[in-house]
C-alpha cells in the first residue's frame, strides 16, 4: 500500500495525532515547532514575486500562511473529510471570513431560526445592513427551506445540534434543496465536532467551528476553523481572511488547538456517556420540567440523532418547573459546576442563553427562535460522572448553607 494510501485509511484518532507532520523533517520533533514569525526570506526577489503571485509555493506573511498553522488546517482537513482548511482567530472569525468573501449585496443568505447570539447578530444585524438578504426558517423541517429558497438564495446556514436549544437538522436533505436550487451549504459544527458528525460526507460545502469549545478543549484559547473545498478555501484565505477580516490564527493557539486534538475522540466519548447519564438522570427529577439532549429517547428527534450523529455530545438544555428563578436558584448553589459561558472545556459550565449567550437578541428575537428564558444550559466536563451528578443532586435539593442561600437569592450575578 502506498504511503498517501495508507495515511487515508488511518483511524480518526491517529489522524487527529499525526495527519500532516512529519517528526523527521523537524529533526525529529515530535511536536510541530512554532514558526513565530510575521514574515517569511525569499530567496530572490523573483521567488518572492512568484509566491505573491501564487506561482510558487511557499509562505510570505503569516496573515496569508504560516507553517505551524498550515498543520492544524491540515489536519482538520482530514477530520472532517475535506480538501482544506483555514485557521482564523475566533469561530466568529471562521464565519464572518467565509460569509464576507462569498455573499455579494443582492445575494441571499437563509439561516437556521436558532443560532449561536453573535453568529445571530452578525447575519441578522451585521450583513443584512450591507445589502445582504438574510432570512430565517425553522430547518428542522427541510420543507421550510423548499417555502422560502429562491434564485437569489447564494449559501445556507445553520448549527446542529443548535444552540442554545438542542435542536437538530437533517444536513443531507438540507443540501440536497439547497443544490438543487443552486445555493452552498455551511454547518456550523462546533456542538458535534467531526467525531460524532462529518458534515461534508452529508452533502456540505463548508463546515465551521468554534475552535475555541471541543477542538481546543482545555477553556485556554479562542480559535476558529473553516474546511472546504481546495478552490473555495483558497478564495476565503486570500479575500475574506487576508483582506476583509484579517482573523488569523497565531502559531501559538494553533499549537494549543493541536494539542487538544489529540484527546479530541476520547474527550467527546467520555464528555458524551457522562451527559447521557446526567440527561437520563435530570429526565427523573421532580423539578425539571424539561430535558433536550439528542441522546434521550424523549429527544423529537431522537431517530435523526441516530441516524447523523455517532454519539451525542455533552451539551445538555433544560427547563425547571419554577421557571427563570429556578434556574437561577439552581446556578447559584452549584459548588463545583461553574457559572460561565463557553462549553467544551474539562470543566462543567452552567449558563442561562437569554441573559448571557443570546442576550443580544431581543425578547421578541428569542421567542420566535425558540429559546426561552427558561432555558438553562449544561456543559458536561471530564469530571468524575458521581461528583457532576452530586453538585446537581445538592443544588436542585437546597443545601440550607446560609453562604449558597444569600447566593441563591442574590440577582447580582444576573
Ligand atoms: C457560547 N459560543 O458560550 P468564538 N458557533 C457556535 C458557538 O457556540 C460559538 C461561536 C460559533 C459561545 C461563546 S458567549 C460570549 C461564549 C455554535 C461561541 C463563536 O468566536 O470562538 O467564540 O465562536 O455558546
Amino acid at each position: 500500500m502506498s504511503e498517501s494510501k495508507r495515511k487515508q485509511s488511518q483511524g480518526f484518532a491517529t489522524r487527529a495525532i499525526h495527519a500532516a507532520y512529519d517528526p523527521l523533517e523537524e529533526q525529529g520533533a515530535l511536536t510541530p515547532p512554532m514558526h513565530v514569525t510575521s514574515t517569511f526570506a525569499f530567496d530572490s526577489a523573483e521567488q518572492g514575486a512568484a509566491r505573491f503571485a501564487g506561482e510558487a509555493p511557499g509562505h510570505f506573511y503569516s496573515r496569508i500562511s504560516n507553517p505551524t498553522v498550515e498543520i492544524l488546517e491540515r489536519r482538520m482537513a482530514s477530520l472532517e473529510g475535506a480538501e482544506a482548511g483555514l485557521a482564523t482567530a475566533s469561530g466568529m472569525g471562521a464565519i464572518s471570513a467565509l460569509m464576507w468573501s462569498l455573499l455579494r449585496p443582492g445575494d441571499e443568505l437563509i439561516t437556521d431560526s436558532t443560532l449561536y447570539g453573535c453568529t445571530h447578530a452578525f447575519f441578522h444585524h451585521g450583513l443584512a445592513e450591507f445589502g445582504i438578504r438574510v432570512r430565517h426558517a425553522d430547518l428542522s423541517q427541510p420543507a421550510n427551506l423548499e417555502a422560502i429558497i429562491g434564485s437569489r438564495t447564494r449559501m445556507v446556514f445553520f448549527e446542529t445540534p443548535a444552540n442554545p436549544t438542542m435542536r437538530l437538522v437533517d444536513i443531507s436533505a438540507i443540501c440536497q434543496i439547497a443544490h438543487r436550487n443552486g445555493a452552498q451549504v455551511a454547518v456550523d459544527n462546533t456542538y458535534a465536532t467531526p467525531v460524532i458528525t462529518r458534515p461534508i460526507e452529508w452533502g456540505a460545502d463548508f463546515v465551521v467551528h468554534s475552535a475555541t469549545k471541543y477542538l481546543g478543549g482545555h477553556g485556554d484559547l479562542v480559535a476558529g476553523v473553516l474546511v472546504g473545498s481546495e478552490d473555495a478555501i483558497r478564495h476565503v484565505r486570500l479575500t475574506g481572511l487576508k483582506d476583509f477580516t484579517g482573523a488569523v490564527m497565531s502559531p501559538f493557539t494553533a499549537f494549543l488547538v493541536m494539542r487538544g486534538l489529540k484527546t479530541l475522540e476520547i474527550r467527546m466519548q467520555r464528555q458524551s456517556a457522562t451527559a447521557l447519564e446526567v440527561a437520563r438522570w435530570l429526565e427523573k427529577q421532580p423539578r425539571i420540567q424539561r430535558v433536550h439532549y439528542p441522546g434521550l429517547e424523549s429527544f423529537p428527534q431522537h431517530a435523526l440523532a441516530r441516524r447523523q450523529m455517532s454519539d451525542y455530545s455533552g451539551v445538555i438544555a433544560f427547563e425547571l418547573k419554577g421557571g427563570l428563578a429556578a434556574g437561577r436558584e439552581l446556578m447559584n448553589r452549584l459548588q463545583m459546576i461553574h457559572r460561565a459561558v463557553s462549553l467544551g472545556d474539562a470543566e462543567s459550565l452552567i449558563q442561562h442563553p437569554a441573559s448571557m449567550t443570546h442576550s443580544i437578541l431581543s425578547p421578541e428575537e428569542r421567542a420566535e427562535h425558540g429559546i426561552s428564558d427558561d432555558l438553562v444550559r449544561l456543559s458536561i466536563g471530564l469530571e468524575t460522572p458521581a461528583d457532576i451528578l452530586a453538585d446537581l443532586a445538592q443544588a436542585l435539593a437546597g443545601s440550607g448553607d446560609p453562604q449558597v442561600e444569600r447566593n441563591a437569592t442574590s440577582s447580582a450575578s444576573f
